[in-house]
């Protein structure tokens, strides 16, 4: 009885030491099961000029019910000689749309508005993605289903007023449907803690 009770014992402490892998194995699948839903979307061709600019793959997430902020992404190339800057922009769905930064300090992602706008420098392509430089939709009005297309005024310092519409992913996404790049992974490796952002 006694000896039982003591292997028993030491299968505990086992799983003990086990139960770290088990919860990253675990967190592994959980992000890996949302690969398919974006996968499964059909590609985006929007490409939208304004001035020396080029934006596509402009793109957000699916909201649950009653979330009060969403994120945009999009890429957006500078052809021209000289630098302009994202300030910021509107949508008819949310009460304000803001240009955002995401950092990761001390294994916190925290986030913060920017203030002077995102630099696009010529020559250059600049991604706002998920886990990096974003839009932020704030006092969304409704939800944002899958599928959908939401309209979104972007103003640049230079290049001004840009509409553009966001296609909205399925709630798990990292990347714009069709976009053909690993982006989930990458993520994946980014923010071993699970976030979503
Ligand atoms: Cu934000």
């Amino acid at each position: 009885m006694q000896a039982a009770r003591r292997k028993r014992l030491k299968e505990d402490d086992k799983m003990q030491i086990k139960r770290p892998a088990f919860i990253s194995i675990a967190r592994a699948i959980a992000c890996a099961t949302v690969l398919p839903c974006f996968l499964a979307a059909p590609a985006l061709a929007q490409e939208v000029k304004a001035g020396d600019l080029v934006i596509t793959q402009a793109w957000s997430r699916a909201t649950p019910g009653g979330a009060k902020v969403a994120g945009g992404y999009l890429t957006i190339e500078n052809t021209g000689s000289a630098p302009d800057r994202l300030i910021g922009g509107s949508a008819d769905v949310a009460d304000k749309v803001q240009v955002h930064e995401m950092a990761t300090s001390n294994g916190v992602m925290t986030m913060r508005p920017l203030d002077k706008g995102l630099a696009i420098e010529p020559g250059k392509t600049v991604k706002l993605a998920p886990g990096g430089y974003h839009l932020m939709l704030q006092g969304l009005k409704g939800p944002l289903k899958q599928g959908d297309k939401v309209p979104v005024t972007l103003e640049f310092e230079k290049a001004g007023k840009v509409k553009l519409s966001l296609d909205v992913q399925g709630m798990g996404a990292q990347a714009p449907a069709g976009s053909g790049n690993a982006g989930g992974s990458m993520e994946m490796k980014k923010m071993p803690g699970g976030m979503k952002m």
